[in-house]
């Protein structure tokens, strides 16, 4: 159990390098191919027992959705301190184990 806890924090630091990268590339005006993956949306409510996110969010186009408000596991339970309800976000959601889970979030400029 404290074996899967280390990959758990590992993969959650991993993360967030990743994002630092993508908010680098935010700054420039062209896009590329990460800003394509993620999707505007805005947070309705954070559920930090169960782990999940309400989100509005835009068209995610990697899951063929249209835009609703709908909930979210988050993978990384950091991801709920880091948002509130009401914030505009920008955010990435995959099917993660049959679920669909927000893999990556930041906020939106
Ligand atoms: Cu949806």
């Amino acid at each position: 159990m404290k074996q899967l806890h280390k990959i758990i924090l590992a993969v959650s630091i991993g993360c967030s390098l990743a994002s630092v990268g993508t908010v680098a590339y935010a700054q420039q005006p062209s896009s590329s191919t990460n800003q394509a993956a993620m999707s505007d949306g805005e947070i309705k409510k954070v559920d930090k027992d169960a782990g999940k996110l309400t989100i509005k969010h835009g068209e995610l186009k990697n899951l063929g959705m249209p835009g609703m408000t709908m909930v979210f596991k988050v993978q990384d339970p950091a991801m709920l301190d880091k948002v509130k309800s009401g914030d505009k976000v920008r955010f990435v959601a995959d099917k993660v184990g049959g679920a669909l889970t927000v893999t990556a979030i930041e906020a939106a400029k």
